[in-house]
């Protein structure tokens, strides 16, 4: 296929790009009928990556593939999803969506699959999703339902029997600071889930609430029998967590949103706390101080934390070869810093080792069945993205 070379001014006056442009074929009426391509860049981002654009999404949130399939599967955050087989670009559509509270940051949140299912069609799927709830009166709050996904032509997708098996407690008023990102332990017995303080700070350290926690959970939802206080919570002292992944030697680490100044990147101990509000490396939105972690602070301290801030939308451990150098890597998507963060772990310590620009508030970053990254832009239009090496 001829691509032609054009100028996207859009993104940055000195990335270059190629449009490959859709194909095309005659049918036998002689009328012309478009095939969907996606459009190719030879260079971009710094040069790091060949970057190939997949339509766009409205407000995207997160990202997953079906295990052991090329299906990608986005969550919109007003409460729509929609997937795409990679490997034709064909459309995927999906009915049986819950109802969300829609507003402020909340809505349709996380999607996640069970690696334990994976197969080679898509056919039927547990499929687990997040989103903000309405309470009674004025108040919201996160949940994680759990339900079946049942794709009967590869072309459309049904969600059935969606039951809410966890609540973020207690609802209270506002629309920030859900976190609502669902992650399964490598071994699939258990699921965590991140509760951000909602805005309300000094619930935090209060452990009689879930707010600012991250939750252990079965994965029916019950809390885990052998968690640190008896109860859901994990760890605690968050803010709001945006990012949670293992790595490759099994340690859960969170990113998380500071205030002004002060994101975190905190490998997560059994029953830490990490000191949230007590303690941050930024200060409040006003100015007010809060004072720093420090070495005798007695609370749990970040491996690396960012002033001024990242303002992570997700975080991912790449595991892949496709890039060489990468693996074990943390990549984490920038939305003030319109990039995605590349950190190098060294025992319990942290090292951010690159920033690639790219332009747009970034809100995930996800791996391929093959080693790709895909990565969706904020916001209304935000497109789809696979990052492959030069
Ligand atoms: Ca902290
Ligand atoms: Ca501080």
């Amino acid at each position: 296929m001829k691509c032609v070379t054009i100028l996207l001014a859009t993104l940055s006056p000195l990335l270059m790009a190629s449009s490959c442009g859709s194909g095309s074929s005659t049918t036998g009426g002689g009328e012309t009928v478009s095939t969907p391509s996606p459009t190719s860049t030879t260079a971009g981002f710094d040069g790091n990556f060949a970057v190939s654009e997949h339509g766009s999404f409205d407000e995207p949130w997160a990202a997953a593939f079906v295990p052991g399939t090329d299906v990608i599967v986005v969550t919109e955050k007003g409460g729509s999803i929609r997937g795409m087989n990679t490997a034709n670009q064909r459309a995927i559509f999906f009915t049986g969506v819950p109802q969300v509270d829609y507003g402020g940051q909340g809505g349709l949140g996380d999607i996640a699959f069970l690696p334990s299912e994976a197969s080679s069609t898509i056919d039927r799927r547990t499929i687990y999703l997040s989103w903000a709830e309405a309470g009674s009166g004025d108040t919201r709050g996160a949940v994680v339902g759990r339900g079946q996904m049942v794709c009967e032509d590869h072309q459309s997708c049904e969600i059935r029997n969606m039951e809410v098996i966890w609540r973020q407690a207690p609802k209270t008023t506002g629309r920030g600071h859900y976190s609502h990102r669902i992650l399964f332990s490598p071994d699939e017995r258990y699921m965590y889930v991140a509760s951000g303080d909602r805005q309300k700070l000094d619930p935090a350290q209060d452990r009689s609430n879930t707010l600012g926690s991250i939750v252990r959970l079965n994965l029916d939802g019950s809390a885990a029998a052998d968690n640190p206080f008896g109860d859901e919570i994990w760890s605690y002292g968050h803010r709001n967590i945006l990012g949670m992944d293992f790595d490759a030697q099994g340690r859960l680490w969170d990113m998380e949103h500071g205030p002004k100044g002060g994101d975190e990147l905190n490998l997560v101990k059994r029953g830490a706390n990490y000191g949230w509000p007590v303690r941050s490396n930024g200060v409040h939105y006003n100015g007010d101080n809060i004072p720093d972690h420090s070495a005798d602070d007695g609370f749990a301290k970040p491996a690396i934390s960012w002033t001024p801030v990242i303002a992570p939308g997700n975080m991912v451990f790449y595991r892949g070869s496709l890039f060489d150098g990468m693996k074990g890597d943390a990549l984490i998507s920038g939305l003030s810093s319109n990039a995605i963060v590349r950190v190098a772990i060294d025992g319990e310590s942290a090292i951010e080792v690159a920033r690639y620009d790219m332009g747009k508030r970034i809100r995930s970053v996800i791996e391929g069945p093959d080693g790709a990254l895909w990565v969706l832009e904020d916001g209304s239009g935000g497109r789809l993205l696979e990052l492959r090496p030069q």
